[in-house]
């Protein structure tokens, strides 16, 4: 029996035993996925010694995606780049593998829920520099957006992702947020204001073209205020949940051989969780 988990620190709030969980159901596959917290000053030894924990690899979640890039033999571009792993699984001859799915994630939800929604990429705006912003701007760089406008409160953390992933990449102070909306083709909110317990995000939308595509990482509550706004002036808007779901999906292939689709069914089981 194949056995993966989700490992973090905390993590029982995790969703993704529910997904893998449901795709082992739905393919009738014999494995399981289960949960593990794992502290920080653990995470190295356990991440190289899966299969003394019988696991096949893992999904790694706040706080230890870099020691999963130190932990693991081998890593693709998209991990290498983002400087950061969220899943690890251990190959044909031993060695233990690591990737991020997180901006495959990001984009696949995109391409599911807003289909087109990189046709016109003249220019994107991200709000935040934090670790989820790395994983956005790989993402958008590989769509080859024409300008990426980076800005966050702390300019030199915004500073610091530009001169690490070059061009397209612009930053801006977060006093020029609401201005820097003029021609915007796509807005990404990777910070945690608008949060369940944070701060609102305060952003004027007055200048964003009715065209544009608004999307939240955060997905607790599924519609953020940032969402609702955008919503309410006939932008077409995304939730993060999807980004959850499909940055699951390699991680599923990889330990349990078949690559699951992700469905209604699964975000409806996943937002009927999170309500209770
Ligand atoms: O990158 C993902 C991770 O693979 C799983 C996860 C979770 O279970 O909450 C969240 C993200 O960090």
């Amino acid at each position: 029996m194949r056995k993966a988990a989700v490992t973090g620190h905390p993590v029982k709030h995790s969703r993704s035993p529910l997904i893998h969980g449901y795709w082992l159901k739905t393919y009738g596959i014999e494995g399981k996925y289960g949960l593990v917290d794992v502290p920080p000053h653990e995470a190295l030894t356990f991440f190289k010694s899966l299969p003394e924990h019988q696991l096949v690899g893992c999904n790694v979640t706040i706080p230890n995606k870099e020691i999963a890039l130190e932990a693991a033999d081998i890593v693709d571009d998209a991990a290498r780049e983002i400087g950061a792993v969220n899943t690890l699984w251990i190959d044909e001859t031993g060695k233990l593998q690591g990737s991020n799915t997180d901006a495959v994630g990001f984009l696949g939800n995109l391409d599911q829920a807003a289909p087109g929604w990189d046709t016109r990429k003249a220019k994107a705006v991200v709000l935040g520099a934090g670790g989820a912003a790395r994983a956005i701007l790989w993402a958008l760089k590989q769509r080859n957006y024409q300008e990426i406008v980076l800005i966050n409160r702390t300019l030199e953390k915004a500073e610091a992702l530009q001169h690490h992933f070059g061009k397209p990449i612009r930053t801006s102070v977060w006093e020029t947020r609401s201005e820097e909306l003029e021609n915007c083709d796509l807005l990404v909110n990777t910070t945690a204001l608008g949060m369940t317990g944070q701060r609102p995000l305060d952003l004027d939308l007055d200048r964003l073209p009715s065209t544009a595509v608004v999307t939240d990482i955060v997905y607790t509550p599924l519609m953020t205020d940032l969402l609702a706004a955008a919503k309410a002036r006939g932008n077409q808007v995304v939730d993060g949940l999807g980004m959850l779901l499909h940055q699951a999906v390699p991680g599923f292939e990889k330990w349990f051989g078949i690559h699951p689709v992700v469905t209604p069914e699964l975000r409806s089981l996943i937002l009927k969780d999170m309500d209770q």
